[in-house]
């Protein structure tokens, strides 16, 4: 599994070319593309400026020599590339296992060409077997939890490995939702999208373009 995560990693990096703001993702996937990043920037004088999408993957690109600016101070990200937790067959996915998911999705809005990078095990039929997270703001998240209860939704709030309730990089709590199969992607995140108190939600339906999966069996194939 980790041969493939690497694999792609390198594929994705190829897309990246001197003087290009780059987005950097999160997550074990996303990891190897960020080494190969650093690998480049040290061995080929490789100019790029990155922003990220998490303090994890901040602390890696910090180590690897990346230049690092916040989102407010580019004009543009010319391309991000991050990994995926499932995606179906129209390429809608589900974010967030990382607990990124806000981050990764700002980041991945405000980039002109946006890239997945998965091992084969994350393409599935229908979303859904592995669940939803929503990032929701602490006040009144318990009163979420149960509306979310109420509507079906099997929630469960993702702790620490201390039993406390999961913080993001921005404060929040993780409530995660195990739906099992999700017929429809778009008015599910409409819902979410309108429900108070959530501030987002790892649907990315209809984002990205381009996805490099790499199996056993096949290598590596780009999919658009
Ligand atoms: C991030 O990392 C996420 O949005 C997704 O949750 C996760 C995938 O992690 P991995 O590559 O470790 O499976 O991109």
């Amino acid at each position: 599994m980790d041969n493939l995560k690497r694999q792609v990693g390198i594929e994705a990096a190829k897309f990246v070319k001197n003087g290009m703001v780059v987005g950097l993702g999160t997550g074990s996937t996303a990891a190897y593309f960020v080494a190969e990043l650093g690998r480049r920037v040290a061995a080929e004088n490789l100019r790029i400026t990155a922003v990220t999408t998490s303090s994890v993957t901040s602390a890696q690109a910090r180590k690897l020599n990346i230049p690092l600016k916040d989102i407010d101070e580019v004009e543009a990200i010319d391309l991000t590339v991050d990994g995926a937790d499932e995606i179906d067959q129209t390429l809608n996915g589900i974010k967030g296992g990382g607990a990124a998911l806000l981050m990764e999705k700002i980041v991945a809005t405000y980039s002109k060409d946006y890239i997945w990078i998965v091992d084969e095990s994350k393409m599935v039929a229908h979303l859904g077997a592995f669940p939803l997270p929503v990032e929701v703001v602490p006040f009144g998240c318990g009163q979420l939890f149960r509306l979310f209860e109420k509507s079906g939704f099997k929630p469960t709030f993702r702790l620490d490995d201390k039993g406390a309730l999961w913080l993001t990089d921005s404060g929040n709590h993780i409530i995660d939702l195990h739906m099992n199969e999700i017929s429809a992607p778009e008015k599910l995140a409409r819902l979410l999208d309108d429900t108070v108190g959530v501030v987002e939600h790892g649907l990315f339906n209809d984002m990205v373009k381009t996805v490099i999966i790499a199996s056993e069996t096949e290598g590596v194939k780009i999919v658009t």
